[in-house]
């Protein structure tokens, strides 16, 4: 097998306790210092951050006190030779975001929003990394009637013209899903996403992370969306997983649910070269919540092995007869082509 260039990432929030809207936590809360040792023993290079994972109690600190603890973090992190990857503003936690953070109708709800990605912008700078990534939570409606979404499109041009002009270096990947928590969200896709980044002051710095989950919530394949994105030079990092039809968000281990559709997602990342820039292969996925502690990281690895396995599969994939059949529009061979090869010897 031809080694793989691909670099791999995943966050803190990743190894989760097993909360849900139903039940407690059902596993002991482990400290930040055991994440990343346990991030460095899977062999991963790089971990994400949301702005708090990465300064606990943010809004409560000060700029000096922000400084201190986000360089402290930098030296843990270069101590284990681990980069960080992009820090997210978490904008769905506090009880100003609770109507909308960007696009809340209160003005001052919304200041806040744009105060916090600042300093999240901030963080990133002393982490060392460039990439801001939005994941839009709150900006969408429960009801229709309650917001203006054309007032709202305006709202989150001025959150990014803001966050583009605070810091002329960084970039912005709008990480879209169009549902959960809300009913429907503003920028449910990457078409959404990247029809945004045109509205904005500096188009060539905003772009997008396609999460595999969101796309199929769309319902979307994330394969195309990879290669929508990628045509626009725009895909700069990924939250591979997978999703099991319309549901909640499941964050299931990639491939777990259809491997054919994984199998497509790794294809769509061989052919547009996703890496070459420097780009990570992150795992955004859960651990079911029965799993036992002694099997906590069993889900980053599966995923890992997975995806590795599968640019094998596309790296075998017999291109050649799959081309003849195309040409000859023999699309049951091309069909049991693909399954077999899948499925083996
Ligand atoms: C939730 C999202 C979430 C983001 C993370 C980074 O559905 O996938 O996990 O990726 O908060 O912004
Ligand atoms: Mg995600």
């Amino acid at each position: 097998m031809k080694t793989p260039r691909y670099k791999f990432c995943f966050g803190p929030w990743n190894l989760s306790e097993g909360q849900d809207p139903y039940g407690p936590p059902v596993r002991p809360p482990q400290s930040f210092d055991w994440k990343l040792d346990a991030l460095k023993r899977l062999g991963f290079e790089a971990m994400m951050f949301h702005d708090d994972d990465a300064v606990p109690d943010i809004d409560q600190k000060t700029d000096a006190q922000l400084r201190a603890a986000a360089r402290a973090l930098k030296r843990k992190l270069s101590d284990a030779g681990v980069t960080a990857e992009m820090v997210a503003p978490r904008l769905w936690f506090d009880p100003r975001t609770l109507d909308g953070a960007y696009t809340s109708n209160d003005p001052k709800c919304r200041r806040y929003a744009i105060e916090r990605s600042l300093r999240c912008i901030d963080v990133a700078n002393h982490l060392g990394t460039d990439l801001i990534v939005l994941w839009l939570a709150r900006e969408g409606s429960y009801l229709r009637e309650a917001k203006n979404a054309r007032r709202c499109v305006d709202y989150l041009v001025q959150a990014l013209d803001r966050m583009l002009s605070h810091d002329k270096r960084i970039r912005i990947a709008i990480e879209p899903k169009p549902n959960e928590p809300m009913d429907h969200a503003y920028l449910p896709t990457i078409g959404h996403a990247l029809a945004i980044a045109q509205l904005t002051r500096d188009p060539k710095r905003v772009g997008c992370l396609i999460e595999s989950a969101h796309a199929i919530l769309a319902g979307l394949d994330p394969a195309d969306e990879i290669d929508f994105a990628m045509s626009f030079g725009k895909l700069w990092s990924l939250h591979l997983n997978d999703q099991n039809g319309l549901k909640f968000d499941q964050d299931k281990p990639f491939g777990s649910a259809n491997l054919r559709v994984a199998f497509n997602q790794v294809r769509a990342l061989e052919r547009n070269g996703y890496g070459r820039r420097g780009e990570y292969v992150c795992f955004d996925v859960h651990p079911f919540r029965p799993t036992k502690v002694e099997h906590w990281l069993a889900h980053l690895e599966n995923s890992r092995r997975t995806f590795l396995k599968l640019v094998h599969k596309s790296r075998s994939f017999d291109e050649a007869q799959a081309q003849a059949l195309i040409k000859d529009r023999n699309y049951a061979a091309l069909d049991q082509l693909v399954i077999e090869h899948l499925l083996g010897k």
